[in-house]
C-alpha cells in the first residue's frame, strides 16, 4: 500500500443515543494505539484533536429526534473539519462517537465528490427517519439523512442534499431492521448484504462483489464501520449489541480486501462505548482493523 497522509479527528458524542460512555470512544481508540501503529506502516500521521461537543441538557426534546440541534451542531463542525483535513491533503480518517456523525464525515467528504461511494458495515441499516425511528435516536438515521431522507434540519448541513445516491451504497452484516428501513431498501434497491448472504457465499465473495459495486461511477469511497457490525463476543463495548454478528477475522479479511484494492477515500470507526466494553477490547479491535485497512501485512 502506498504511504498516505492520513488526518486523524476524535468526535466525542454520544447526543445521537441513550447510553453514556461513547464520547469516550476517541480516547479509548488512541489510547490503544491507533496513532504510532499508522505511522509503523510508514505512514504520515497527524492527529487533529477532538472536536468541541456540547454537553447534554436534559431541557431539550425534540420529539422523535433526541438532542437535534446539538447534533447538528456536531455534525456541522465535523463537516467543516473533515473539508479542511482534505484542503490540507490528508485522508481523513474520523474516530467516534455514536453513528450520527456519519452526517458530517459524509457532508464533509462529498463536498467535492458528487458521486461518493459508501460501504456501510454495521449491524444496523440506519436507515430511520423521525416518523420510522423506534426510539428516536439519531444515530440509527445517518445513512437515511445523507441520501436526503428525514428533518431538514438535517439533510441540508453542508448547504446541499442529498449527499450520496442509494446506488452508490452497500450495507454489510446487517441482522436488525426497523420496518420502516426494509421498505426504504427495497424501495430504492439498495444493496446489502445481510449476515444470510455472509454465512451463505463467505466474506470473500461479500467483498469482492461490495468493491466492485462501489467501484462503479463513482468518484471516491467512504467505509462508515460501526462495531456492532462485529460479533458482540468480539466486540463487546457497542450501545446497541446485536447477537450472530461478523467475526473478527471475517473482518480482518474485509480489511484487508479494502487495503488491496484501494478504493478508499476516507474512514470512519464509530460506537466504542469504553464504559460497556472488557478492557479497552473493542477499541483494541477497531486499532487492529484498521491496521489491516491501512496495509499491515504478517510477512
Ligand atoms: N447504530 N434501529 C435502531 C434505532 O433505534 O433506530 C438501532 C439503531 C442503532 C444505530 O448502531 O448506529
Ligand atoms: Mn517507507
Ligand atoms: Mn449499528
Ligand atoms: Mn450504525
Amino acid at each position: 500500500m502506498q504511504h498516505l497522509k492520513i488526518g486523524v479527528i476524535g468526535v466525542p458524542m454520544d447526543l445521537g443515543q441513550n447510553r453514556r460512555g461513547v464520547d469516550m470512544g476517541p480516547s479509548a481508540i488512541r489510547y490503544a494505539g491507533l496513532i504510532s501503529r499508522l505511522e509503523a506502516l510508514g505512514h504520515e500521521v497527524k492527529d487533529f484533536g477532538d472536536i468541541t461537543i456540547e454537553r447534554r441538557t436534559e431541557e431539550e426534546f425534540s420529539p422523535g429526534l433526541k438532542n437535534l440541534s446539538q447534533v447538528i451542531k456536531a455534525n456541522d463542525l465535523l463537516r467543516m473539519q473533515v473539508e479542511a483535513i482534505e484542503e490540507e491533503g490528508y485522508y481523513p480518517l474520523v474516530l467516534g462517537g455514536d453513528h450520527s456523525i456519519a452526517i458530517g464525515t459524509l457532508a464533509g467528504v462529498t463536498k467535492e465528490r458528487k458521486n461518493l461511494g459508501v460501504i456501510w458495515y454495521d449491524a444496523h441499516g440506519d436507515l430511520n427517519t423521525g416518523e420510522t425511528s423506534p426510539s428516536g435516536n439519531i444515530h440509527g438515521m445517518p445513512l437515511a439523512v445523507s441520501l436526503g431522507f428525514g428533518d431538514e434540519s438535517l439533510t441540508s448541513i453542508g448547504g446541499f442534499a442529498p449527499k450520496i445516491k442509494p446506488e452508490h451504497i452497500v450495507i454489510i452484516g446487517a441482522r436488525s431492521l426497523d420496518e420502516g428501513e426494509k421498505e426504504l431498501i427495497q424501495e430504492k434497491g439498495i444493496k446489502i448484504f445481510t449476515m444470510h448472504e455472509i454465512d451463505r457465499i463467505g466474506m470473500t465473495r461479500v467483498m469482492e462483489e461490495a468493491i466492485e459495486y462501489v467501484k462503479k461511477n463513482t468518484d471516491g469511497v467512504h467505509l462508515s464501520l460501526d462495531l456492532d457490525g462485529l460479533d458482540p463476543n468480539d466486540a463487546p463495548g457497542v450501545g446497541t449489541p446485536v447477537l450472530g454478528g461478523i467475526s473478527y477475522r471475517e473482518s480482518h479479511l474485509a480489511m484487508e480486501m479494502l487495503a488491496e484494492a484501494g478504493i478508499l477515500t476516507s474512514t470512519e470507526f464509530v460506537e466504542v462505548n469504553p464504559i460497556l466494553d472488557e478492557r479497552n477490547k473493542t477499541a483494541e479491535v477497531a486499532v487492529a482493523l484498521m491496521g489491516s485497512l491501512f496495509g499491515e501485512k504478517l510477512l
